[in-house]
């Protein structure tokens, strides 16, 4: 594999996942904390309350990210380290996250730092949430105080990580928080997302005159349908637009396809809530596309489920999450991007493998983790010589932490977290993608050492 020398190697976590202190430093609730003391929601009950550590373990925790030699760190501010309650600000919430990026930047790894990975504060929630118009604004008021603070210490903002996730999964389908299982909550809810998405890529470059690179980050999955029949090419194009086309038409066209507004209208009774100017808010030009990839879907025609489909049989070898390993279904993904939606420069912003880990003498021997890695990094090289112009990767993710509803059941990281001690160890994967990326260095100063 090969990538070109200003290509960016990074790793990601996210807030809730990873920081615990959960009651400190002027932190309230979130929706998260919320759902996690629900019975039945979550994998034994678990919660991030302590999760990593990470807020009291930072300072080790950037030695493990110099260790491995990324260029860059991608994580994500707690709102309600930042607006503990409706209209005050905490100054000391925000002053972790001033210390954690000034830190990254002594040690020369760049923050990549995302608003929004869905702990919304209870007290929003309690007025509506997303679903309220009003989220805009407090989203807003959210970003400035970040944007003021920090941005000078920043190389890339994320405005939202995968709405999807936050909308869909929290107020349709209600297996992550807040909980809801209602349709019409959940395409307002995500309204508001993108809405306060754009609105806040236009604030940080018009208002405030900043020239850092903001991106906003989706989920994505290449749906294939079972067989070639029109019953399942028909399933397929609604799962496509459930999982894909609702967040990647508004953003890159300035409209929801109509298709999915004409299936979601037995649920959603108006789309009054689409207010003049919306779209174009929404379809504000970014400065990158940040992707989160994992793997494909596979549909077929079921005249029983909401929107006609539902998943099918695959024969591919599967995660620990018992999704397909598709890095050629991945390429698929890119290329379409690239044909339908945008130029814009790509970042993977998320991808990675869960497996179910053990330490044996000291050492995590995940040699399956590495393999998903290396050919996943192998189809951005592949993909890269085609012109696609994949600018960087991060790898999800740097520690085992908290999986959302799966608790710590899921082991996601390079490095294996020991949630009774707190003590991390490296996974083979860790060594291969340092490896990976010191390869890739010297073969650059090789290069430009012969060239002088
Ligand atoms: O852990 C999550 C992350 O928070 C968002 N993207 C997918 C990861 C794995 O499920």
């Amino acid at each position: 594999m090969h990538f070109d020398k200003n290509f960016t190697f990074g790793t990601a976590t996210s807030s809730y996942q990873i920081e615990g202190a959960h009651a400190e430093g002027g932190r309230t609730p979130s929706i998260w904390d919320m759902f996690c003391d629900i019975p039945g929601k979550v994998y034994k009950q678990h919660n991030g309350d302590t999760a990593c550590d990470h807020y009291h373990r930072y300072e080790a925790d950037i030695q493990h990210i110099k260790r491995l030699g990324v260029d860059t760190y991608r994580f994500s501010i707690a709102w309600p380290r930042i607006f503990p309650e409706k209209g005050k600000y905490n100054q000391e919430g925000m002053n972790f996250y001033k210390k954690l990026a000034e830190r990254l930047r002594e040690e020369g790894i760049k923050p990549a730092v995302t608003l929004y990975h869905w702990d919304l504060p209870l007290w929003a929630h309690e007025e509506g949430g997303w679903v309220n118009r009003d989220s805009v604004k407090w989203f807003l008021d959210y970003a400035k105080a970040c944007f003021t603070e920090l941005d000078s210490l920043v190389d890339s903002w994320i405005t939202h990580n995968e709405p999807w996730c936050a909308g869909f999964l929290g107020y349709h389908q209600g297996v992550h928080a807040p909980g809801h299982t209602n349709l019409d909550e959940a395409v307002k809810a995500v309204h508001h997302m993108l809405l306060s998405h754009g609105k806040a890529v236009e604030m940080l470059k018009k208002e405030l005159a900043s020239s850092t690179e903001i991106g906003i980050t989706l989920n994505l999955s290449p749906v294939y349908p079972k067989t070639d029949s029109v019953n399942d090419a028909l399933a397929a194009n609604n799962a496509d637009g459930y999982s894909n086309r609702w967040f990647l038409d508004p953003v890159f066209k300035g409209e929801y396809p109509k298709d999915m507004m004409n299936l979601f209208s037995k649920y959603v009774h108006s789309y009054d809530f689409i207010k003049e100017g919306d779209m174009e808010a929404i379809s504000v030009q970014c400065d990158f596309f940040g992707i989160n990839y994992y793997s494909r879907g596979i549909v077929e025609f079921s005249a029983a489920h909401d929107f006609m489909h539902k998943g099918a049989y695959s024969d591919y070898e599967k995660t620990g999450m018992g999704w397909d390993i598709a890095p050629n279904e991945f390429k698929d993904l890119i290329r379409r991007l690239r044909q339908e939606y945008t130029n814009l420069p790509i970042y993977i912003t998320e991808n990675g493998a869960a497996y179910d880990d053990t330490v044996e003498n000291g050492r995590v021997h995940d040699h399956k983790r590495v393999e998903y890695i290396e050919k996943h990094l192998e189809a951005v090289s592949e993909l890269n010589k085609e012109g696609m112009n994949i600018q960087g990767y991060y790898l999800w993710s740097l520690l085992d932490n908290f999986e959302w509803s799966f608790g710590y059941d899921k082991r996601f990281g390079i490095l294996y977290v020991d949630f009774e001690t707190q003590e991390r160890i490296w996974k083979d994967s860790a060594y291969r993608y340092a490896a990976i990326i010191r390869d890739h260095k010297k073969s650059h100063s090789l290069q430009e050492e012969i060239a002088q």
